[in-house]
């Protein structure tokens, strides 16, 4: 497959220098495709700027129109997509289809959303007069998009975008570039206006390009913390808008009264599935004393038992790592954790299977200390600590330690406690006898402190990002 930039409502072919391959079986290219430089990032942001008022003033219901028929394309084809998100990025079929399925649910979530947004009218405090307040759009907007949800992190950046009158230019990861072009396909497919939705493909510098444009007035980014920063930092300099999700190292608590078999299953899903490449996954596991041995048992004897394979077998229950250098990182910190005293209770391997690919097992390292690098850097791959605490309390000031506060949850039966956890742990999303990742659609999506920046992304919150608000006093 060989991919274009899309720009102005064309193919844009550049010289094919990139190239991905099928992280399950690297014999396969999947990819060949360009690497923007500035002279295509602007071309794209100018063809956005130029679509832009049209697209604004557009009825909403001609753009609740078109994400609505981009829905419908998603679900039609979600067996084909599915199959190509896999081969691209790594997750199983069953997983990639299902995020085939969530874009195009949040693509038609967004579809009502461009009908619904409104203002609001107030009595002002001078007779006479009359104050609104109105949401419009706010201009071009710059989608930097990671490649472990390649659509529908795209989706629900793209989708809220479009809804509330933006114009888009999206650069996807370098190791997710089809999914990406086939997204752009789609939406132009759909009968997207020339220039409403662009696509720039590369590797960093096009990103940042895209983060430094002055005609670009806000970046939607997902990634690392390192990237973040730089995309902050640049966008700051000409004060455009700015939305950071930048992952996390999420606790999972597990009190002495939990079933432990929930909290196996709680934990296993969590930290493992989806290779453990999400920025949600349950990373840290603090278990209360009394349960700790016979939980890290259990939950190692479950890891153990996980089928590693080839993303596109039935049978496969956890993908490989994303690419080698994903691989290479997990592989480290493994041996980091133990290099500091963690213990070892299963994997830590790489994994030789038929196909040469960049597979791990899940790996589980018990007896780890809350200062130790492995409960404060993000990992993205399947490996989990344990931290075996005395209590509720030592649990809750652990699960508050470290930089991050995106998602953390607790398993245990008393109310009282998870309502303590609830109102004190710092995290922009807790679950209660849930897993700490997989997320619904249509609610605020964001964290606190170093995993998130600017507004929450997702659901009835998405507006505030991709909206401005002018206040209008008007006297008759
Ligand atoms: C989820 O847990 O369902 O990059 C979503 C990530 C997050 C999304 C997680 N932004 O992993």
């Amino acid at each position: 497959m060989q991919l274009d930039h899309f720009i102005n409502g064309a193919p844009v072919p550049g010289d094919l220098v990139l190239e991905r391959r099928n992280p399950s079986d690297t014999r396969e290219l999947v990819a060949r495709f360009p690497d923007a430089g500035a002279d295509v990032v602007d071309a794209a942001v100018v063809a956005a700027s130029a679509a832009q008022p049209a697209w604004a003033a557009a009825s909403p219901e001609v753009r609740a129109d078109l994400l609505e028929a981009i829905a419908t394309t998603l679900f039609a084809r979600s067996a084909a997509l599915g199959e190509l998100l896999a081969r691209e990025e790594g997750k199983t079929r069953a997983e990639g289809t299902g995020e085939v399925l969530r874009a195009a649910r949040i693509f038609r979530y967004f579809a009502g959303e461009a009908i619904r947004l409104h203002g609001r009218t107030l009595a002002s405090t001078r007779p006479g007069v009359e104050v609104r307040t109105h949401h419009e759009s706010l201009g071009v907007v710059g989608l930097i998009t990671p490649w472990n949800f390649p659509i529908a992190i795209p989706a629900w950046k793209a989708a809220p975008a479009l809804a509330f009158g933006n114009t888009v230019v999206m650069k996807p990861a370098e190791t997710a570039p089809a999914m990406a072009s086939a997204l752009a396909g789609i939406i132009a497919e759909c009968g997207a206006p020339a220039g409403v939705f662009n696509l720039v493909l590369g590797a960093g510098g096009a990103g940042a390009a895209l983060a430094a444009h002055s005609g670009v007035d806000g970046i939607s980014f997902t990634g690392s913390q390192a990237t973040g920063q730089k995309v902050v930092q640049s966008t700051a300099a000409r004060r455009a808008r700015v939305q950071l999700e930048m992952g996390g190292k999420n606790p999972l608590v597990v009190l002495a009264d939990a079933d432990l078999d929930r909290a196996v299953a709680i934990a296993l899903d969590g930290g493992f599935f989806q290779t453990g490449q999400r920025c949600t996954a349950s990373s840290r596991v603090i278990v209360e004393d009394a349960i700790h041995d016979e939980f890290v048992a259990r939950l190692a004897q479950r890891a153990c038992a996980l089928n590693v394979g080839h993303a596109l077998d039935p049978a496969t229950q956890v993908g490989p790592a994303n690419s080698e250098a994903q691989l290479a990182r997990n592989l480290d910190y493994v041996g980091i954790a133990t290099g500091e005293g963690g213990r070892l209770v299963c994997g830590g391997q790489r994994l030789e299977r038929e196909h040469p690919g960049w597979y791990m097992a899940p790996s589980l390292i018990a007896d780890t200390d809350p200062a130790m690098r492995i409960n404060c850097e993000e990992v993205f791959g399947p490996v989990v600590s344990t931290i075996r605490v005395h209590d509720y309390d030592a649990a809750l000031s652990v699960a508050n330690a470290g930089d991050f506060g995106l998602s953390a949850g607790i398993v245990t039966n008393q109310h009282d406690r998870a309502r303590h956890f609830r109102r004190n742990v710092r995290a922009g999303m807790v679950m209660v006898n849930l897993p700490t990742a997989g997320v619904d659609y249509h609610v605020p999506f964001g964290g606190v402190r170093g995993s998130s920046h600017g507004p929450r992304e997702q659901g009835f919150a998405a507006f505030e990002f991709y909206t401005t608000m002018k206040t209008v006093y008007e006297a008759g």
